[in-house]
């Protein structure tokens, strides 16, 4: 009976999603692979792209954090339990087991092995999820590890400080740079074979020349995004709309992204989260139309499920920034098109240039 109930759920599903080349393979996004079969060279399989990135280097692993990173609140970081790798050899002046920078990103004392005296050391603490700095247990939220499974996370209200959350344990762990990300990526990582490594294409990770400007993160403040897109600036905002299909209405938040590579505008946005409902009178009627209020709402969780994706991706290379302007100012008034156009990214996103469109399912 469950068995029965669960097929025809996952089929119905089927129906509803489009195909998405890297859904097969859920288990392996987000995790680090080393090529055994070659010389061990070390591949990140970017859970947002399904895609994977070559990590040859120090310097390559700190391109990937800063292209790729997300930027995540101090609020919502700290309910990421952390991971402590211990083959990383760091300076740690007090020897409590936590690197001198992974205590200054705690706050707490890198100069006193137990900081809240409580005779457990800083190190203790936090490998058993206490809290260092004084009583109890850390707060963690496993939901948000787990959606973030896979993610390399930047501390934007303080100094960019990288994070990369391990799909095995779901635990962050602290990379100070470049070098420490690889050293650490390559501990994390496990074997694959070429074959299996194959499947995912290849994602090249341009950083391109400095451009003299920072990213420019706008918060929820689309005219900053705006102007900062005008000035061909790289910048992040998270965005907030509506949009209503056929009766189903849908609210999503979306992080929308421009970087500076080399003088060309590259756009992406993801989706942080989409929640379905229907409005009072659409419910009422589709109960003109024969429907119960049981039926309806057994739809909409039908249609929640299908779409309850995160890291929905949209990237593309901009051609055009003015056009890009104008369609970022009808989406702040509230006109966003989405109709499928010949390559099935019409609407907006015809306006911008080459697009792909790639859509990552919830494991
Ligand atoms: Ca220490
Ligand atoms: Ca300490
Ligand atoms: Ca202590």
């Amino acid at each position: 009976m469950m068995l029965a109930r669960s097929i025809a759920a996952a089929s119905l599903l089927a129906l509803l999603l489009p195909s998405f080349a890297s859904a097969a393979r859920p288990d392996m996004l987000g995790k680090i692979f080393l090529q055994v079969e070659e010389h061990g060279e070390a591949w990140y399989i970017d859970p947002v792209l399904g895609m994977r990135t070559y990590l040859p280097d120090g310097q390559s692993a700190l391109e990937l954090l800063r292209m790729r990173g997300l930027g995540i609140s101090n609020a919502d970081l700290s309910l990421i339990p952390i991971g402590i790798e211990d083959r990383f050899q760091d300076a740690d002046r007090d020897g409590d087991g936590l690197s001198d920078q992974l205590e200054d990103s705690l706050r707490t004392n890198k100069n006193v092995a137990d900081s809240d005296l409580d005779g457990f050391s800083d190190g203790e603490e936090v490998r058993t999820g206490n809290n260092p700095n004084g009583a109890g247990k850390m707060k963690t939220d496993a939901a948000l590890a787990k959606r973030l499974s896979g993610r390399i996370l930047l501390q934007v209200e303080t100094n960019g400080e990288a994070w990369y959350v391990n799909p095995a344990d779901l635990k962050r762990y602290y990379m100070k740079d470049g070098n420490a990300a690889y050293q650490i990526m390559r501990f994390l990582g496990v074997g694959i074979t070429n074959k299996d490594l194959e499947y995912f294409d290849i994602a090249i990770i341009e950083a391109g020349p400095e451009t003299g400007l920072a990213t420019k993160r706008c918060g929820t403040d689309m005219d900053c995004f705006i102007a900062a897109v005008g000035n061909t600036q790289s910048a992040t905002v998270n965005f907030t709309y509506d949009f209503h299909l056929w009766t189903i209405s849908t609210h999503v938040v979306q992080q929308l992204e421009t970087r500076n590579v080399a003088g060309n505008i590259q756009y992406q946005d993801t989706y942080l989260s989409r929640q379905m409902f229907i409005t009072p009178e659409n419910r009422l009627a589709m109960k003109n139309n024969g429907k119960t209020d049981a039926q309806i709402d057994a739809d909409l969780v039908q249609m929640q499920l299908s779409t309850d994706s995160v890291n929905v991706l949209h990237a593309c290379t901009v051609q055009n920034t003015s056009a890009l302007v104008d369609v970022l100012k009808n989406w702040k008034m509230g006109t966003f098109r989405y109709e499928s156009g010949p390559e099935g990214l019409g609407g907006d996103y015809a306006a911008f240039g080459p697009c792909t469109e790639t859509q990552i399912q919830n494991q």
